[in-house]
C-alpha cells in the first residue's frame, strides 16, 4: 500500500521537499501516528519549525505532512501541508506570530472530502445543534450529509426527517441503522476510494458503531450509553483515521462537548441560505432588522416567510462567530440584541391582545 492510498494526490508534491511524505492517523499526546510510504509510523514534531515562535500550523488528524523518516525510532515531523478542509476552533488569519502560537494547536481534523453529521432518532434530534453542526461544516470546506441513526428504534420517524429536511438546506439527509444495516446502501455515495468522511455528533450517537458496521468487522470499541439519561459514555476518546478496506478513510471523533465557540462566520452563508436571501433587502442599508420601516426581515418574520426560530440561530451563530473575533464588542451586542428582542416580542404580544379585544 502506499500513500496514494491514502488520499495523498500528485499535486501535494513539491520538488523542494526535504523528507517524504505521510498522512496523520491519530494524535497523541506528545506524539504522532502516520501511515507513511513504508508502513505505519510514531513521529513528533520538529522543534526548530514547530516551537519557539515558529508559525508552522501543528498538524492534526488526516494532515499530509513532511518528515523525516527514520528506520530505527521516531521519525521528525518538519511540514503541515496546506489543507483543503479543516475543522478549526479558531482561524488564525490576521493575528500575530504571538498569538498565532497560542492558537495555532486549535485545528482537530483536516482534509476530508464530506462531514457526516449524525444524530440519533431516539435521543439526540436537536434543531439548534443540527444548526450549529451545519455551520461549522460548511465552514470546513467540505460538504456536508446528515446522517439520522437507530431507525430501529424508531417506528414511525417522518416528522423528524421532515424537520431535518426544512433545515438542512441542500444537504442529503439519510436515516441509517448500523445495527440492521438499513439504509447504508444510501451512502456509497460518499464511501469512495481516495475518499475521507469525518464522522461529526454527540457522544452514543452511534458513530463508531457506523465505522464498524461499515467495515464489517470491529476496529473501533463501543460502549452502551448511560441508562438513567441516555447520554454516551465518550468511548471514542481521540480522531482516528481509519482507512476501510473499500479504500475510503472515516475520521472518527469523540463527541465533542465544546461545539459552541467555533468560527462558523463562513459557514452561515450556506447553511442558512434561506435567511441570507432577503438580508440586503432593507429599505435601509444599514438596518437593524429591529423596528426600523422598511425592514424586510421583520416583515417576512410576521408573514411567515422566514421562521421566526430560524432567524434566532441565525442571530445567536453570527453573535457567537463575532465572539470569537471581538470578546468585548460581542458583549455589548449580545445585550443590546436581546433588549431589543423582548421589547419586540412583547410588542408583538400587546398587539396581539389589542387585536382579540376588537
Ligand atoms: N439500536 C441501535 N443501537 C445503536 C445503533 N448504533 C449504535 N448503537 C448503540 O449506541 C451506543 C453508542 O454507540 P457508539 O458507536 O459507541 O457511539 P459514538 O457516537 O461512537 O460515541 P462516542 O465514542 O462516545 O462519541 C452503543 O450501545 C451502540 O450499540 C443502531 O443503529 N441501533
Ligand atoms: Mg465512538
Amino acid at each position: 500500500m502506499n500513500l496514494t492510498d491514502y488520499g495523498f494526490l500528485p499535486q501535494m508534491y513539491s520538488t523542494d521537499a526535504e523528507g517524504t511524505y505521510a498522512r496523520v492517523i491519530a494524535v497523541h499526546k506528545g506524539h504522532y501516528s502516520l501511515f507513511t510510504e513504508y508502513g505505519e509510523c510514531s513521529a513528533k514534531l520538529k522543534a526548530g519549525v514547530y516551537f519557539n515562535n515558529c508559525t508552522e500550523e501543528f498538524p492534526t488528524t488526516g494532515d499530509f505532512v513532511e518528515i523525516q523518516y527514520n528506520t530505527k525510532g521516531e521519525s521528525l515531523i518538519i511540514k503541515t501541508l496546506k489543507r483543503k478542509s479543516k475543522f478549526a476552533r479558531n482561524d488564525s488569519s490576521g493575528h500575530g506570530i504571538a498569538y498565532a502560537k497560542t492558537i495555532k494547536d486549535q485545528t482537530v481534523a483536516a482534509n476530508f472530502d464530506f462531514v457526516f453529521i449524525m444524530q440519533s432518532l431516539n435521543h439526540d434530534m436537536n434543531r439548534k445543534r443540527l444548526e450549529r453542526y451545519l455551520a461549522l461544516s460548511w465552514q470546513s470546506g467540505a460538504l456536508p450529509v446528515v446522517v439520522l441513526t437507530k431507525t430501529d428504534l424508531i417506528e414511525d420517524y417522518s416528522a423528524t426527517l421532515a424537520l431535518v429536511k426544512q433545515v438542512a438546506i441542500g444537504v442529503d439527509v439519510h436515516a441509517i441503522s448500523a445495527k440492521t444495516g438499513y439504509g447504508l446502501e444510501g451512502l456509497a455515495d460518499y464511501l469512495k476510494k481516495g475518499k475521507t468522511v469525518v464522522f461529526l455528533g454527540s457522544s452514543g450517537v452511534g458513530k463508531s458503531s457506523l465505522v464498524n458496521a461499515l467495515a464489517g468487522k470491529v476496529v473501533m470499541s463501543v460502549q452502551e450509553i448511560r441508562e438513567n439519561d441516555s447520554k454516551g459514555r465518550h468511548t471514542t476518546t481521540h480522531r482516528q483515521l481509519v482507512r476501510l478496506e473499500s479504500g475510503v478513510m472515516v475520521i472518527d471523533t469523540p463527541g465533542m462537548r465544546e461545539l459552541g465557540m467555533w468560527n462558523v462566520s463562513e459557514g452561515l452563508d450556506e447553511s442558512f441560505s434561506d435567511v441570507k436571501s432577503f438580508l440586503g433587502r432593507c429599505k435601509f442599508s444599514d438596518c437593524r432588522h429591529e423596528n426600523e420601516p422598511g425592514c424586510i426581515i421583520r416583515m417576512e418574520i410576521e408573514n411567515g416567510g422566514i421562521a421566526l426560530e430560524r432567524w434566532e440561530s441565525y442571530l445567536t451563530l453570527k453573535k457567537e462567530a463575532a465572539f470569537v473575533d471581538d470578546k468585548a464588542a460581542y458583549l455589548r451586542e449580545k445585550d443590546h440584541q436581546h433588549v431589543t428582542m423582548k421589547v419586540w416580542e412583547r410588542q408583538k404580544k400587546k398587539d396581539a391582545r389589542n387585536n382579540n379585544r376588537h
